[in-house]
């Protein structure tokens, strides 16, 4: 295979899983602007889904969250996916929009609300069970907000009991994908604060359990390729929750706030044989005042591009720059892969599987956006306002 070919080939097989709740209604604290057409249901948002994977070719799955996804019929949600080319992905838990989570979930002092919130989890496996899902992934929003609220060790080893408790229920095929995050809702501590944390309890766990990156969830000027490499050395690296922040948890279409660095990113995932070997990558998106399905649209087509940017870099010459301490050699090698437009390619590689190369035009003249405002009265919040 040329090189070229192997570049394509290898952005034709990547899947960019899309998260249900991008789909629904979503907004800040301060306000939700609603929009016509959006889902009404679980079943509803898998349509819309299918309308992204029709357009690009690359985005085949669906994460869930429960309960904002509960139905009756996990079986028979996996079909009506299936009738529409998706499967269902990764089961999200939501341990944090309980009253009774008020000072946590699996860290919680009270082991009523710990055996609570593992039920919960477990009842997530259940759910992959009958979905055929892999992974199961974990964020909590646990922690503390004053200095002496509550035993930081203590929070450790009761979140380290419910993990093992979870890890010890899954099945051979399935995954725990520990995600953590820097602050928010906790504003003091926070029980899973950094990927040393989560790779921690990781490591304890055994090779079922990997940890997420998702890429908002980092302090300013945080260096998270150096986190992706070595995490993917470390054969720990479960995936990644991609968006763009400006400030805090913003979740931004990934790739707009800063294209580099997720081109750094996947250079590193490049590096690391990342592609293939299990990596996830997600969208955790919200889309609050922009059109949604466009909008998911494009944040697949971001990851796209920086992907066939980290898929051109000239390893070999890199490899042979950094040998020989050529600093500005290396950088330039990097940086005229950054600089390729990769766009004509892209639309070479849609054009050879099938699909029109320009998806957001095709979207557009497909009236599906027409056709959903005009059925659909009514649609549901994504989930956070909930
Ligand atoms: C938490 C988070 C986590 C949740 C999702 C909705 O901030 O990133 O992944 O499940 O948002
Ligand atoms: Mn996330
Ligand atoms: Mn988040």
């Amino acid at each position: 295979m040329t090189e070229l070919a192997a570049v394509k080939a290898a952005l034709k097989s990547q899947a960019v899983e899309t998260p249900s709740w991008a789909y629904g209604n979503s907004g800040t604290r301060f306000k939700v602007f609603a929009q016509q057409g959006v889902p009404r249901s679980p079943w509803e948002k898998l349509d819309d889904a299918a309308q992204v994977h029709a357009f690009t070719g690359v985005a085949p799955t669906v994460a869930l969250h429960i309960p904002w996804d509960r139905v009756d019929d996990y079986a028979a949600l996996a079909r009506h996916a299936e009738d529409r080319g998706l499967r269902l992905g990764t089961i999200n838990s939501n341990t944090f929009q309980d009253d009774a989570y008020r000072l946590g979930s699996v860290c919680h002092p009270d082991a009523a609300v710990r055996r609570k919130a593992v039920d919960h989890l477990l009842e997530c496996v259940d759910i992959m069970d009958a979905t055929g899902s892999r992974d199961l992934k974990l964020w909590f929003a646990d922690g503390t907000n004053y200095p002496g609220q509550d035993d930081i060790r203590a929070r450790q080893d009761r979140l380290a009991e419910a993990l093992a408790e979870v890890y010890g229920r899954l099945g051979e095929e399935q995954r725990m994908l520990l995600e953590y995050k820097l602050f928010e809702p906790a504003f003091y501590t926070t029980d899973v604060p950094d990927w040393g944390t989560a790779y921690a309890h990781c490591l304890k766990l055994g090779p079922k359990a990997q940890v997420v990156v998702d890429t908002g969830h980092h302090a300013p000027g945080t260096n998270i390729e150096f986190i992706v490499a070595t995490l993917l050395r470390e054969g720990r690296l479960g995936g990644f929750d991609f968006n763009s922040r400006f400030y805090a948890d913003d979740d931004l279409m990934v790739g707009a706030a800063d294209p580099f660095q997720l081109f750094r990113i996947l250079h590193e995932v490049v590096r690391g044989d990342g592609f293939g070997s299990g990596v996830a990558f997600m969208l955790d998106q919200c889309h609050n005042i922009e059109a949604k399905i466009p909008a998911i649209i494009r944040s697949v087509m971001n990851v796209q591009e920086a992907t066939a940017k980290a898929l051109l870099v000239d390893r070999a010459a890199l490899a042979d720059a950094q040998a020989a301490g050529d600093v500005l050699g290396a950088n330039a090698v990097l940086m005229d892969a950054y600089n390729t437009d990769v766009r004509p390619l892209l639309r070479e590689v849609r054009e050879e599987m099938g699909l029109d190369p320009d998806p957001l035009a095709a979207y557009a003249r497909s009236g599906w956006a027409e056709k959903i405002v005009a059925e659909r009265v009514g649609g549901e919040q994504a989930g956070w306002g909930a």
